[in-house]
């Protein structure tokens, strides 16, 4: 493609390639990060298949023989991340594998970019060869899932982390932290030094990030115990929707390739699964899927972008899609006189929302990727279109930054994206919106 901007975003992930897998930014995340490498393969797919599935099977060597996937595999020595592998003690775990990995996890979205990879292929057998080398590693994960995190059997799974859930310092978690209390730490941050720290958490918060790793270890990263003691316990629609997504994926996937006992089972958690996102996250006054904090037994009424993402994995009924799509259309996220680019991560009507602070406000790629798609699948194409057309204006403009400000008035006088540049979803999403033609 001529394109600059595909040819500038294709040069930002061949930098990044680092020997078997693409590191999200230079300096900054110096390692292969879990839900990074999804959206990394789905830029590589147009680029270089071969890459796509390398990606993918360097993710799957972190993966712990109980199924569990890491969300950092580290692959390669770098002083320029913290907390790096000395500070998870992974080891620590019966489960760890030989390589070093932390010991907490991302979103799976490893089902649903296997199907893209096939339905993108030109060759369909020698993509059916590649996938028949790792289904089970993936299905393996969504089975570690349902069997070890969903404590009350209710189709949900939690997690026990904000770096979890990649939206890290959401302000959803304002109320997380208000339980903590949590000793003075020592925090030898690099993201600081490198990166606008206004930007960036806050010590505080980090504070009770390292806070939780340190109980996790304590815990030898013994699922019953976590499930039992960890005192950040959520159900997040984000997370869940990737999971729902990647089962319906693994479903259609697996009938293609025989596999009736893991279509079975797939079936089965999704049911209930969707049922459980729609009766006990669908926030019916917000217009949208809301956080449960499931420590305190008490719902987290906020909107965020993971609010939409639930559209992706085909949840919501068309009536709830409605709903949502409110928010989004002269609402709350793009303001009544269209103010604002979409999407912000957190409403921009509450207080805590901040338009340049990570994921307290501004836009990520990936989100606005999930939600473009979600938005096709229930045909509000005219949304859809506007958050793509939004996209690829700021990554135009400014460049494959890591996220974006939403105030169109703020944006006149930037010079820049925030947080780090050359970002590799940021590069890859704008490919795959660039170039897949089965979308409008
Ligand atoms: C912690 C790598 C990751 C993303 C997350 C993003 C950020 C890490 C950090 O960078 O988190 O995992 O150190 O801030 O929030 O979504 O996967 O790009």
């Amino acid at each position: 493609m001529d394109n600059p901007l595909f040819q500038n975003a294709a040069k930002v992930l061949d930098n990044n390639w680092k020997q078997g897998f693409t590191i999200p930014c230079e300096g900054l995340y110096p390692f292969q990060w879990n839900w990074d490498s999804g959206f990394i393969a789905l830029g590589w797919m147009h680029l270089n298949l071969s890459r796509a599935k390398e990606e993918i099977r360097s993710l799957l060597k972190g993966q712990w023989p109980n199924g569990f996937l890491p969300h950092i595999i580290f692959h390669n020595p770098s002083d320029t991340y913290y907390p790096g592998p000395e500070v998870y003690k992974a080891s620590l775990s019966r489960y760890s594998p030989e390589i070093l990995t932390s010991g907490i996890t991302q979103p799976p979205v490893l089902g649903f970019v296997l199907e893209e990879l096939y339905n993108n292929a030109k060759n369909k057998k020698d993509i059916l060869k590649f996938l028949e080398e790792v289904y089970d590693a993936v299905f393996k994960n969504h089975h570690y899932f349902y069997t070890n995190r969903d404590p009350q059997n209710e189709g949900l799974v939690y997690i026990c982390h904000n770096w979890e859930a990649g939206t890290d310092n959401t302000p959803v978690w304002d109320d997380i932290w208000a339980t903590f209390k949590v000793p003075e730490y020592d925090l030898p941050r690099r993201d600081t030094q490198l990166i606008d720290a206004s930007h960036r958490p806050t010590n505080k918060e980090y504070a009770y990030y390292i806070h939780l790793v340190e109980l996790f270890k304590e815990w030898k990263y013994d699922d019953a115990l976590i499930a039992e003691r960890s005192p950040f316990l959520i159900q997040d629609p984000l997370f869940n929707s990737m999971l729902i997504a990647s089962n319906h994926s693994l479903i259609r996937l697996g009938e293609k390739m025989g596999r009736t006992e893991a279509v079975v089972q797939l079936k089965h958690w999704n049911e209930r699964a969707i049922a459980a996102m729609n009766n006990k996250l669908f926030d019916d006054r917000l217009g949208g899927y809301v956080y449960y904090d499931l420590r305190n037994e008490r719902p987290l009424r906020y909107l965020s972008s993971s609010s939409f993402t639930p559209l992706f994995a085909g949840i919501p009924t068309q009536e709830q899609a409605e709903k949502l799509c409110a928010n989004l259309k002269n609402g709350r996220f793009d303001g009544s006189q269209k103010e604002r680019y979409l999407c912000a991560s957190f409403d921009p009507t509450s207080d805590r929302y901040n338009s340049e602070k990570y994921w307290r406000g501004p836009i990520w790629i990936n989100l606005n990727w999930l939600m473009y798609r979600g938005l096709i699948k229930y045909d509000f194409l005219d949304v859809a279109e506007t958050i793509k057309r939004d996209t690829l204006l700021l990554v135009q403009k400014y460049g494959f930054y890591e996220y974006f400000e939403p105030s169109k008035e703020k944006n006149k006088l930037l010079k820049t994206g925030y947080g780090g540049a050359n970002f590799s979803w940021s590069a890859a999403l704008t490919i795959d919106l660039l170039t897949n033609t089965k979308y409008p």
